[in-house]
Formats: structure tokens, sequence, C-alpha cells
């Protein structure tokens, strides 16, 4: 079986699924995509012509999300959702709803008026949760975590948020830190 990720190093989508590749020790083929120059084949791939696609197999799967489940269910261990189904709905709703983190992210990207408010509430609204439970998903570590960190590496490492004031959030991201998985997407992001 040949898998093959089409990849931009830039892109925090991608970065969730280079993620549970890493975490689940999957081999993969990466082809990394210029995004400001797109090869017309890749709207073949993925009619919206983004990244990230995977391929098994000569079948291209785009939305990193329909990606990050079809990974779990392929390579079931380490198991990267909570056994019971409704922990595995919790963490699919609070992922369904990404767009309260990556909505302020975009926005203090491009310097809007208000953004800076509105991420640092999202930012509160994680660390609230995180004060409660030691990962997004519950006790373990799993796609939760990894849905949502890709924007607060970036929002720290490139945008000079500040996190000191979101001590739960802080610590999370310490203990995520220490994952070869993700101390590898620090070093990405590093390197942009
Ligand atoms: N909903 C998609 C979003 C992917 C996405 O927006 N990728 C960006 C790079 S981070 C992209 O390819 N942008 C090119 C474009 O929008 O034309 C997913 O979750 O995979």
């Amino acid at each position: 079986m040949s898998l093959v990720l089409y990849d931009a190093p830039r892109c925090p989508y991608a970065a969730r699924v280079r993620i549970v590749l890493a975490e689940k020790g999957i081999e993969v083929d990466v082809v990394e995509i210029d995004l400001s120059d797109r090869p017309d084949w890749l709207y073949e791939k993925n009619p919206a012509g983004r990244v990230p696609v995977i391929e098994e197999d000569d079948r291209p799967l785009a939305e990193s999300v329909v990606i990050m489940e079809f990974l779990e269910e392929r390579y079931p261990e380490p198991a990267l959702l909570p056994p019971d189904p409704a922990d595995r709905a919790a963490v699919r709703l609070l992922i369904f709803r990404d767009d309260e983190l990556t909505d302020p992210y975009y926005a203090l990207r491009r310097g809007e008026e208000g953004a800076a408010e509105q991420f640092d509430a999202a930012l509160a609204r994680l660390d609230v949760q995180l004060s409660e439970r030691d990962f997004l998903g519950g006790a373990e570590f799993g796609l939760a975590d990894i849905a949502f960190v890709p924007w607060i590496l970036r929002a720290r490492d490139m945008l000079g948020v500040e996190l000191d004031g979101y001590p739960s959030l802080g610590a999370w991201l310490a203990r995520l830190e220490q994952r070869p998985a993700i101390a590898a997407e620090v070093g990405v992001v590093a390197a942009l």
C-alpha cells in the first residue's frame, strides 16, 4: 500500500496530518506544494486546490479532519480518539467548532481591528477547558490536541502572541512539546 502526502510546511491544516502520521509512525512519501504557484494537477486531487491531500493507492482524500479520521481508522494504534462514543463525540464537537480559534487567528494575522481581543478570548476559553483536564479531549492526548496545536504554535512563534496569561494552556503546550511529533512541528514552524 502506498501513501503520499501533498503538503506545505506553512499550512496548519497540513500540520494536523503531519502530526497524526508521526504519532502513529506511518511511513509516507511527501510531495511539497508551493502554495504561491500550485500545480494544475493538484485540482484533480482536490477540486479546492488546497493542501493537505493524502493519497492511498491513487485515491486522493482532502480535508484535514477527514484525513485525521481516515488515518485513525486505517492505523488504529496508538489510538488518538477515546474509546467511549460520548467522549469521541465530544472530541468531534470541539474540532467541528475549530473556527472559534482559527477565525480570530486569521483576523489577527490580517491585522484586523479587535482581532487581538478576539484571539485572547479564544485562548482564554481553551485555558478554562485545560484547567479541568490535561488534554483537550480528556485525560489522554489525541485528535483534539492535534487539531488545535498548529495554530497555537504559529500564534506563539510567528505572531509573537504571549501565552503567559494562560497558565493551563501553557502547561498543556509544554506537555505536548515533549512529544517528538509536536517537537518536529515546532521545528517546521521555526524554519518558516
Ligand atoms: N478545510 C481545509 C483547509 C485547508 C487549507 O485552507 N489549506 C490552505 C493552506 S493552509 C491552502 O491550501 N490554501 C490554498 C488556497 O486556499 O487556495 C482542511 O482542513 O484541510
